[in-house]
Formats: C-alpha cells, sequence, structure tokens
C-alpha cells in the first residue's frame, strides 16, 4: 500500500509522537500540548502500537533523548507528512558521587545479569553509598529531544532538532521519608523545603519537578517553531504556556 494513503494526519496537523508507553508520562505531557496549538495530534508509543526496544547506550542524558528521538523519528516517518518526536530521559546527580547515578539512575543497584533493580533496590544502593556523608547535594535533570519535519510558508520541509531541560536542585535525606512518588522520591527533598517529593501531591511535584519544567519549556520550543515558519501566525493563536 502506497504509505501516503495510509497516513493518519490531517494537511494540516503536527503531529506530535511521544516516544514513550508510559501512560503517567502521557497524562503529564498531553494537556501542556494541548495548549500550544490546536494544530498538533499528540500520540504516544501506545497509540501507534508501537513496542520499540530502544537501548539507551550514550554517557549522557542529552546523548540518550537524542537517540530514543531519532529511533522514534526513524520508526513513525513514513506514517505522517508532517511531526515532531518528543524523547525523554532523566537522572538523578548527586554531587557526592560525582554526578552517578545519572544516566544510570534506573540501573544503578547492582542485580543479575538480565534483571533490572526495583526502585526500593536502587535507593537502597543510593542510602548505603551514602551513608555518614556530610555533602548531600543533588539534583533531577531531565532532558527532552526533539526531531522533527515541519512544512515551510514556501510548502519546503524543514527538519526540526532540539532540546529542551529541567532541573531542580535539593539534596538527598539520610532515610526515606513519605510514601508517595516513585523511584528516588523519598529521599530527595528540593531546595528551600522541608518535604521530600514522597510527602507532596502529584499536582504540587507536577508543577514544580524536572520533568514539568523540561515539558514546559519544550512545549514552549513547539510553539516558537510553529511561529517561526507560519504555521501559526500569533502567540496568540499558539495560546499562553504557563
Ligand atoms: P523510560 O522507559 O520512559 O525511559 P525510565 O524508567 O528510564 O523510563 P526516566 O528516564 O524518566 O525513566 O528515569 C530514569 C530513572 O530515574 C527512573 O527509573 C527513576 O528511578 C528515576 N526518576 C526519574 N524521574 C523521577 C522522579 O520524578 N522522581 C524520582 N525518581 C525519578
Amino acid at each position: 500500500m502506497n504509505p501516503q494513503h495510509s497516513r493518519p494526519d490531517r494537511p494540516l496537523s503536527i503531529n506530535v509522537v511521544l516516544a514513550t508507553c508510559n501512560t503517567d508520562k502521557v497524562r503529564e505531557l498531553q494537556p501542556m500540548l494541548d495548549k500550544v496549538s490546536p494544530l498538533l495530534r499528540v500520540w504516544s508509543l501506545n497509540d501507534l502500537s508501537l513496542r520499540p526496544e530502544i537501548e539507551e547506550t550514550e554517557p549522557t542524558l542529552e546523548g540518550n533523548a537524542r537517540l530514543k528521538a531519532e529511533a522514534v523519528f526513524s520508526l513513525v516517518e513514513s506514517r505522517f507528512s508532517w511531526l515532531i518526536v518528543l524523547a525523554d530521559d532523566t537522572g538523578l546527580e548527586v554531587d557526592y558521587l560525582e554526578g552517578a547515578p545519572g544516566v544510570r539512575s534506573a540501573r544503578f543497584a547492582p542485580v543479575p545479569e538480565g534483571s533490572s533493580p526495583t526502585y526500593e533496590e536502587n535507593v537502597t544502593h543510593l542510602m548505603k553509598l551514602m551513608s555518614g556523608c556530610i555533602k548531600r547535594t543533588a539534583r533531577f535533570r531531565t532532558i527532552i529531544a526533539m526531531k522533527g519535519r515541519v512544512p515551510t510558508s514556501e510548502g519546503k520541509a524543514a527538519s526540526i532538532e532540539e532540546t529542551a531541560e529541567g532541573r531542580i536542585d535539593g539534596s538527598i535525606t539520610s532515610e526515606r521519608i513519605g510514601k508517595g512518588g516513585f523511584g528516588y522520591d523519598p529521599v530527595f527533598m528540593p531546595k528551600g523545603m522541608n518535604l521530600t517529593f514522597a510527602q507532596i501531591s502529584m499536582e504540587e511535584k507536577n508543577r514544580i519537578s524536572h520533568r514539568a519544567l523540561a515539558v514546559a519549556e519544550a512545549a514552549g520550543r513547539i510553539r516558537d517553531i510553529l511561529v517561526r515558519y507560519g504555521i501559526s501566525s500569533t502567540e496568540t493563536e499558539t495560546g499562553t504556556l504557563p
């Protein structure tokens, strides 16, 4: 079948493909992208029935986010005329551990080959390495890489390659506090707060977190791209972002 005939997009829609199957991430991203422009149609990998195994082999968050964006772009570009793929990578960077676990945040605790550590095991490993240590500063950092193809006002195709970043500084507590959140939340206390990420509501976390900041920057970049290429002519048309 001619791939043109199976394309699910309309001529004037820009398809935003989120390079994730994680429904929590999709729930967080969708409303912010919906505010950018009515021309955007947001798809997750689940919506496209894709479950690619992309190995995160790069030594940096930026490298891994780009690698994911490129891999997913290659997978889906024949389905859409105009598209922007968004891929994210997040890491916890602890100063005492010279930036570790960083890109290895999901795979930090040593476990038998072929298996992955649980959140619980990763936190226990971190606590062990930091036992008795005074310097406890750390930060969460999220990078969102974007790779896309959008129409110019002359009807040509322009390639998009950008990254957005969000970070939140804080410290690692000496024991787990709080029951909410996931991952390293029970031991991460944002600077200026007396509560860990596991003690605040999901709404509050989604307002201040590394991921929320990166998503807001990515949404702003998409808005700028739409204006730059004359796809949406004014900032009013593309909505107001927080
Ligand atoms: P993907 O399949 O979407 O890549 P992932 O688990 O690798 O899922 P991330 O790159 O977002 O997800 O995060 C890597 C690890 O960092 C994750 O497994 C958690 O342990 C930790 N992490 C990320 N965001 C966090 C948050 O908001 N709070 C606590 N820990 C977080």
